[in-house]
């Protein structure tokens, strides 16, 4: 087959003519263009950030059921097959896939945010308004958070490994649901709103990522802070992920992780060990302790009386806990096909687990650890972070706390390249994931080089917008807008691969024993005669 027959043009141009849609009327009227995507945010977040927050809450408690089911017995793979990675590789792959650059910048200074204007009509800046900032953090990238992203990880990873039928597509996830409709313009849709949630999502990390850069960049070598250098940082850092792209899974992306891995267990252990050790370890634990206090709560919130005039509305759970359901939500597909490449060999129920564990507790240690620190420094009054950043900016204050630390041009440098590559190392594998579903089959194991290329290289059109013309509040709608179709979409994954493992374990005899082998099962009858593989 002739390369260009391998790309599935029907979703190559509709996730195109989305993304230009979008884009080109932005570049061209940024006013009007930043107006209407605030009247769009107002009004996603004012009339359904009730689905986002039911749906992370519901998917937890899915999973959670789904473990400690039949269900969760199932292996991943057949009785021979061996666990494909030990644990630790397995988590640590697990982490750095679903988490860039945005942990950096979230991790030490979230905090502030929620100490000047925390939710539940606590006093700003009060000593409950304290405990809930070095909380929120963690609950907003813990349980909830993984849960989303491992939804999807569960079809995708029964269909790859059980029912031994390689899935690439999010459509391709649900047609036990769909049955054939997954074959025409349906189907098409499905992929094109994956497609086009991931580029939303990524435009939120890259716009954020690299003004933070741009700031490291800035202190280490005095270069300007302003657009042009923050676009040409940009286009540099895409053009680092673009090669690590080209040259594929083994070398590229894999380099790029195990170089990542040390320098961050570096920077943490060296915040933690030359920063306020006890106090970080105490607020870190008793943080944990008022999140499990609270966590119902947090994951319920709504603030509902805000609707009613007279009351107060905090504007905090459509600002902070709908948007990162939203932006956990658009990277969720993508993890999900990487979770379950990696999880041959183990059972369903140690997949949920250990991702929601895992992950959960990788956060714990950025947000413990560096937004702590930043903590410390406001609550001694040896550096106000606070006014710093009221004046100077997020970007720049995540800089200036890490130069109250000893030899901190060498810290600066080792954040400042981490940054790079936790962009580069989310990018890689996202330009590669777009390019895999924007093909019909993939030969030789890799998706098309220059189909790779290109998918790297339009992941940064929106953002690069989206810097020009945004605030936060810009950045935060690329997720909430791009990601409200895919809510829908998280139902149909779970449907599906609870309508297919369910119709498998009724047929397999080994139903009461610790791990279930399904070692056939009968085809849907909608199942292509010809599957491609
Ligand atoms: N999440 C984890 O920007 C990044 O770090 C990628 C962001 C969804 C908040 C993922």
């Amino acid at each position: 087959m002739n390369n260009n027959n391998l790309i599935d043009w029907p979703t190559f141009i509709g996730a195109l003519v989305i993304l230009l849609g979008v884009t080109i009327p932005l570049i061209f009227f940024p006013e009007a263009g930043a107006e209407v995507i605030n009247a769009a945010n107002d009004f996603m977040t004012g009339n359904f950030g009730v689905l986002f927050i039911v749906m992370g809450l519901l998917s937890l408690i899915f999973l959670l059921f789904v473990a400690f089911s039949k269900q969760g017995k199932i292996k991943l793979g057949s009785r021979e097959t061996k666990k494909e990675f030990g644990t630790f590789s397995w988590a640590a792959m697990l982490f750095s896939a679903g988490i860039g650059s945005s942990i950096l910048y979230w991790g030490m200074i979230e905090w502030a945010y929620y100490y000047q204007g925390p939710p539940f009509g606590v006093a700003p800046e009060s000593d409950q308004a304290i405990e809930l900032a070095s909380t929120y953090g963690i609950f907003h990238w813990g349980p909830i958070a993984w849960a989303i992203y491992t939804l999807p990880a569960l079809p995708i990873a029964y269909f790859y490994y059980v029912r031994k039928k390689p899935v690439l597509k999010i459509s391709e996830a649900v047609r036990p649901v769909l049955g054939k409709y997954v074959d025409g313009p349906l189907g098409v849709i499905i992929d094109v709103l994956f497609i086009f949630g991931l580029m939303g999502g990524a435009g939120t990390t890259l716009a954020l990522g690299t003004p933070m850069i741009t700031e490291g960049v800035h202190d280490l070598t005095g270069l300007p802070v302003n657009l042009v250098t923050q676009a040409g940082i940009m286009l540099l850092c895409t053009a680092i992920f673009a090669v690590s792209s080209y040259s594929g899974l083994q070398r590229g992306i894999k380099v790029l992780s195990d170089i990542n891995l040390w320098l961050v267990l570096f920077l943490l252990a060296f915040i933690f060990l030359v920063g306020p050790t006890v106090f970080i370890s105490e607020t870190m634990i008793t943080s944990v302790g008022v999140l499990l206090d609270d966590f119902f709560r947090m994951a319920t919130w709504l603030e509902p009386l805000a609707n009613i005039s007279g009351f107060k509305d905090t504007g905090f759970p459509e600002a902070w806990t709908v948007f990162y359901w939203a932006w956990w939500l658009v990277y969720a597909p993508f993890v999900g096909l990487f979770v379950a490449r990696i999880s041959r060999g183990r059972t369903i129920r140690e997949m949920i687990i250990g991702t929601m564990l895992y992950g959960s507790v990788g956060c714990l240690l950025f947000f413990g650890i560096l937004g702590n620190y930043g903590l410390y420094l406001q609550l001694t009054g040896s550096f106000d972070v606070i006014s710093f950043m009221n004046e100077f900016g997020a970007p720049a204050t995540i800089i200036a706390i890490l130069n109250q630390l000893p030899i901190s041009t060498f810290i600066v440098a080792i954040f400042t390249i981490l940054a790079i590559i936790f962009l580069a190392t989310t990018f890689d594998s996202a330009s590669y994931i777009l390019a895999a579903v924007a093909q019909k089959s993939i030969k030789g194991g890799d998706p098309i080089r220059w189909h790779r290329l290109f998918w790297a290289f339009t992941l940064c059109l929106m953002p690069l917008v989206l810097m020009f013309i945004g605030d936060l509040q810009t950045l935060q709608t690329a997720s909430i807008v791009s990601g409200f179709p895919i809510i829908f979409i998280m139902f149909l994954l779970a449907w599906s691969f609870i309508k297919a493992s369910s119709a498998d374990l009724k047929a397999s005899r080994e139903y009461r024993t610790p791990t279930i082998y399904i070692t056939h099962h009968k085809p849907d009858e909608t199942e292509p005669k010809n599957n491609k593989k």
